[in-house]
């Protein structure tokens, strides 16, 4: 646990895992995401260099290329684009507009992984939605699912039902989230899969501003997603993840109890995670991670 950086003239908000919000005006929040990863659900000592950066980069990216679908948050990212007490942070830090943020995670799932195949295979659904038989793990599913959770205040979501947006959304809101969801990772993973990524799921935060529904936070991020190889993915087997895998599977290798803290990274974990990082975005955006920096620093 560390103390978020002190930045002139904003007030400090809110800490994610590793990643801080701080309150620019009534109308505007600054988003500032850290180079520092997590794994096993610990938060690691050493940062993995860019990451911040690349996390701003894919998300900047994507809202581009998804404003036609659905309105988002970004109002700049460019240092002159900041508040003067965020311009040093340009390539990290987002400036959005302040929303009613809806109290349900939106998740897309593409591929049967994770906690979705254990329940197909006990019972043919997933999050309740009943699938076709004969499924193997990490099969693509015939459509992209909608399988909402609530943001639990702490520890890990909770898978809802559609019908429970439909209650407390009204039909119409809930539907509206239902199709952006679907229709927003499909854009991506359409994308995504002729740059040889798959992205397997995802995870949108949506909120409100004058009435309509606005896309928020990260979007299509490995820390948001699943990311897999496209080369690497054969159904029958959980593909590795295109980032973190590499660090879990050292962490793993050193027989750690998965309790913080863990062990200090080797350089060639941290150097070979970071340059993952950076292939990501630059495989996807079609563009190097320095030039975007370099608009991004002005
Ligand atoms: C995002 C989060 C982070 C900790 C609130 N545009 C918005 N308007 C209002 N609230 C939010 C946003 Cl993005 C909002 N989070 C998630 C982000 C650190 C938590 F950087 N919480």
């Amino acid at each position: 646990m560390t103390t978020a950086p002190v930045l002139e003239g904003l007030r400090h908000q809110a800490s994610g895992k590793v990643r801080e919000i701080y309150e620019v005006d009534d109308a505007h929040l600054l988003l500032v995401t850290t180079d520092r990863l997590s794994a096993f659900d610990v938060v690691l000592d050493d940062p993995i260099a860019g990451r911040g950066t690349v996390l701003t980069a894919l998300t900047q990216f994507w809202l581009e290329r998804t404003a036609d679908l659905v309105p988002n948050h970004l109002v700049g990212w460019r240092a002159f684009e900041l508040p003067p007490g965020a311009r040093h942070l340009a390539g990290r830090a987002m400036l959005v507009r302040r929303l009613d943020m809806i109290p349900f995670e939106c998740i897309a799932r593409g591929y049967l992984v994770g906690s979705g195949w254990k329940e197909y295979r006990s019972g043919g659904t997933v999050c309740g939605i009943p699938l076709p038989a004969g499924l193997r793990e990490a099969d693509k599913l015939p459509e992209p699912l909608f399988t909402p959770s609530t943001k639990a205040i702490t520890g890990h979501d909770e898978n809802v039902p559609e019908s429970v947006l439909v209650d407390r959304l009204g039909p119409d809101l809930a539907g509206r989230l239902h199709d952006l969801t679907v229709d927003v990772y499909s854009r991506g993973a359409e994308l995504a899969a002729g740059k040889g990524i798959l992205l397997a799921d995802t995870k949108f935060e949506f909120g409100m501003a004058d009435g309509e529904v606005v896309l928020a936070d990260e979007v299509l991020t490995p820390d948001s997603s699943r990311f897999w190889p496209a080369d690497q993915w054969r159904p029958g087997a959980s593909p590795p993840s295109f980032d973190k895998q590499f660090v879990r599977d050292w962490l793993e290798s050193t027989g750690w109890d998965k309790t913080a803290p863990a062990p200090r990274l080797p350089a060639e974990v941290t150097d070979g995670t970071a340059a993952r990082y950076r292939d990501a975005y630059e495989r996807l955006s079609g563009r190097s991670l320095d030039d975007w920096l370099a608009e991004a620093k002005g």
